[in-house]
């Protein structure tokens, strides 16, 4: 007897600024998708658990210091070296939300203002790996973000950072083009059910988009 073979899982990406509901998203979608009866798997960059994860929890915990090139290109390897994982995983039918991705890696980096690490250069090292079949950008004011505590403690977590990123996000996304703006200063169920619907549509269309692309 011959077997079906398998439809391929999605590639899901969720990004956004610091406290846009990024991981109480993903978490909310992951339930929701199951429940649809899909095979899911949640993922999130950075990945802390690999060796060179630790080396980037120990630089945003400020307990070690890296050049900034240095731990630009840590963060993208982290992707890298779950690059062939997240591929597997859709080839076996698995559909895979990933909170954060190259689009935090790209604008984070280039928000830092050193000369030589421009949005372009930031972005090279993303080229070739797996491109998300939708990336939804959670788009939340500096006002409502407030609302939902202060600053953290990590790196990057203070008022001069986050408002370069918010404007690098923006250029990024300006070129990138196909990316799914939700405001995310609204509930959780609201918010949800924007993504909810937006990831159904993609996934509807998933057959006519042929297989998994890679960034350019
Ligand atoms: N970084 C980088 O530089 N390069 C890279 O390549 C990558 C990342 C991948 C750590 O990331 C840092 O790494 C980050 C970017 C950099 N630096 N900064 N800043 P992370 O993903 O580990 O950061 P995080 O701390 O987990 O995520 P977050 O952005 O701060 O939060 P979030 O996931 O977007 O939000 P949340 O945890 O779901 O919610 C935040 C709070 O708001 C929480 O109390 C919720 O209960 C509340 N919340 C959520 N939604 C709502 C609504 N709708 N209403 C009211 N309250 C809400
Ligand atoms: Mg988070």
């Amino acid at each position: 007897s011959q077997q079906t073979p398998t439809r391929r899982g999605t590639l899901i990406v969720v990004e956004g600024l610091d406290r846009a509901g990024k991981s109480s998203q993903c978490e909310l979608l992951r339930d929701y998708l199951s429940e649809q009866g899909h095979n899911v798997k949640y993922i999130r960059f950075p990945d802390r658990t690999t060796p060179i994860g630790k080396l980037i929890d120990s630089y945003l915990r400020g307990s070690a210091n890296q050049e900034d090139h240095s731990i630009h290109l840590l963060f993208s390897a982290n992707r890298w070296e779950l690059a062939k994982s997240i591929e597997q995983d859709i080839a076996a039918g698995i559909t895979l939300i990933v909170d954060r991705y190259s689009y935090s890696g790209a604008v984070y980096s280039a928000a830092k203002a050193n000369p030589t690490l421009s949005l372009e250069w930031a972005w090279q090292p993303e080229i070739g790996l797996p491109q998300p079949d939708i990336c939804l950008f959670l788009s939340i004011s500096a006002e409502e973000a407030a609302k939902r505590g202060g600053f953290g403690a990590e790196r990057y977590e203070n008022e001069s950072m986050q408002t370069r990123v918010r404007e690098l996000f923006r250029t990024l996304f300006e070129r990138q083009k196909d990316v799914c703006v939700v405001d995310a200063g609204r509930t959780l169920e609201e918010v949800s059910r924007d993504i909810q619907a937006a990831v159904s549509d993609c996934v509807a269309q998933l057959d006519t988009v042929g297989p998994l692309r890679t960034l350019g």
